[in-house]
């Protein structure tokens, strides 16, 4: 960066952080605690969800990327040098959200047969780049996927298939966290459901409770590991009915003390996932998030620094929550370069917590206590302009990650460098 521009930067900051000080907003605090933000990035994003399995199944579970731009990471080093330029653009440190299917093996190995040391090399990077691991088991894109059940299959043998796949997943988490010195978290996701509506709803879902039983019998130390189960609505094939509903894990967390994991794209459209975690944590230790943009349904859209995240991120910062959430991102689209992806999504999640570490909550709560939803009105509107760019600027700056658009120079030229000419 030019050094007008970053003494421009500077002095753009002294003046917000007056601004700020003037409505007893300290914005030192609020930038160290964006410091603390570790965010997961999805692995998917980098490689459309395909993986180096090489099994032959078509991609499936309802989860396809769609787009043809150019430069998809075909092998786990072109991913692993993709992650590091996204990292690079994104000021902070964070977190690399892995799927079984990203498995170094080597040869053919079953994901019934996977174990640590298939993610050795992942391990090292993730140590050596100073970046956490997160972990999820793959029920989807396998022949013993196809008919669109795995965890709650009518079918023993398929079930057990499954359960062995979760089990050795959880070890591997668990693994990862210990590498690390941290906990990792492991998010149990599956595709199971009917196109058209059921009859033996109950027997599936009965069924998903017994495997689940079965996968999580064994203890994992908990300074390294943590575990979630998501829910979904619907998704493609599963229109009628999802056996692994909202209802279901909300029950099953509770009652096994796990996490469940909210993905803001898989709740009926008028429905508000930031208003579901103040009652959760009523009951819950903790919820992993999956921030996402659904347009229209569950289409796994970047991030944007819309209405939703930004309430999102509001709601856990009025709530003091952050030590109990957890953030990942999750999306797919291969419509554009797909480090800008990462690099737009994680930045403006960023960006939202920001806003909300510099509002006045404390002066809100107070009013809105007293009834005085007038003063509450207009300071949640006057604070939408208060200067919190010039904050984010800073942040990059201090974090030597460039300002504005200015990391889609270095993208484009590691785009022409190097991912054009992935075939
Ligand atoms: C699917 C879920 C799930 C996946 C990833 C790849 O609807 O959102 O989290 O996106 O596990
Ligand atoms: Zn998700």
């Amino acid at each position: 960066m030019k050094a007008g521009t970053a003494t421009s930067c500077k002095q753009a900051y002294s003046l917000a952080k007056e601004r700020y000080a003037e409505l007893g907003i300290d914005t030192e605090a609020a930038l160290a605690r964006l410091e603390g933000l570790h965010l997961s990035l999805p692995c998917w994003q980098g490689d459309d969800g395909i993986g180096f399995e090489n099994s032959g199944a078509a991609q499936g579970g309802g989860i396809m990327a769609t787009g043809n731009y150019p430069g998809r990471a075909r092998n786990a080093d072109e991913l692993r040098s993709d992650y590091a330029l996204a990292f690079s653009l994104i000021p902070g440190r964070h977190r690399v959200n892995l799927h079984s299917i990203y498995a170094e093996t080597k040869g053919k190995v079953g994901r019934d047969e996977l174990e640590p040391g298939h993610f050795a090399a992942w391990m090292s990077w993730a140590r050596e780049s100073r970046l956490g691991l997160d972990f999820n088991p793959t029920f989807y894109s396998h022949p013993l996927a196809a008919d669109g059940f795995t965890l709650s299959h009518g079918d023993p043998s398929v079930r057990q298939f499954w359960i062995e796949h979760a089990r050795r997943c959880r070890t591997i988490g668990e693994a990862m966290g210990r590498f690390l010195g941290e906990p990792s978290v492991t998010n149990i996701w599956i595709p199971d459901g009917f196109k058209d509506s059921p009859v033996g709803r109950a027997d599936y879902r009965a069924r998903l409770a017994e495997s689940l039983d079965q996968v999580i019998s064994e203890k994992k130390d908990p300074r390294f590991y943590k575990e979630a189960v998501e829910a979904k609505l619907f998704g493609l094939g599963s229109e009628s009915c999802v056996i692994g509903s909202h209802e279901f894990y909300l029950g099953y967390a509770q009652k096994n003390r796990l996490m469940v994991c909210l993905d803001l794209g898989h709740f009926h459209p008028t429905e508000q996932v930031y208003d579901k975690i103040s009652s959760i944590l009523l009951f819950n230790e903790e919820i992993l998030l999956h921030v996402s943009r659904p347009v229209r349904w569950d289409s796994d859209h970047v991030v944007a620094l819309d209405p939703e995240v930004e309430n999102l991120a509001l709601e856990i910062v009025r709530g003091a929550y952050e030590d109990r959430v957890r953030v990942g991102l999750d999306y797919f689209d291969a419509s554009i370069n797909r480090i800008a992806a990462w690099v737009i999504g994680a930045r403006n999640v960023q960006k939202a917590f920001l806003r909300a570490w510099l509002e006045p909550t404390a002066a809100l709560k107070k009013h809105e206590a007293e009834g005085d939803y007038t003063w509450r009105l207009a300071t949640l509107e006057e604070a939408k302009s208060l200067p919190w760019q010039a904050v984010w600027d800073w942040f990059c700056e201090k974090s030597a990650v460039p300002l504005g658009t200015g990391w889609l120079g270095e993208l484009r030229s590691y785009e022409s460098r190097v991912q054009c000419g992935r075939k």
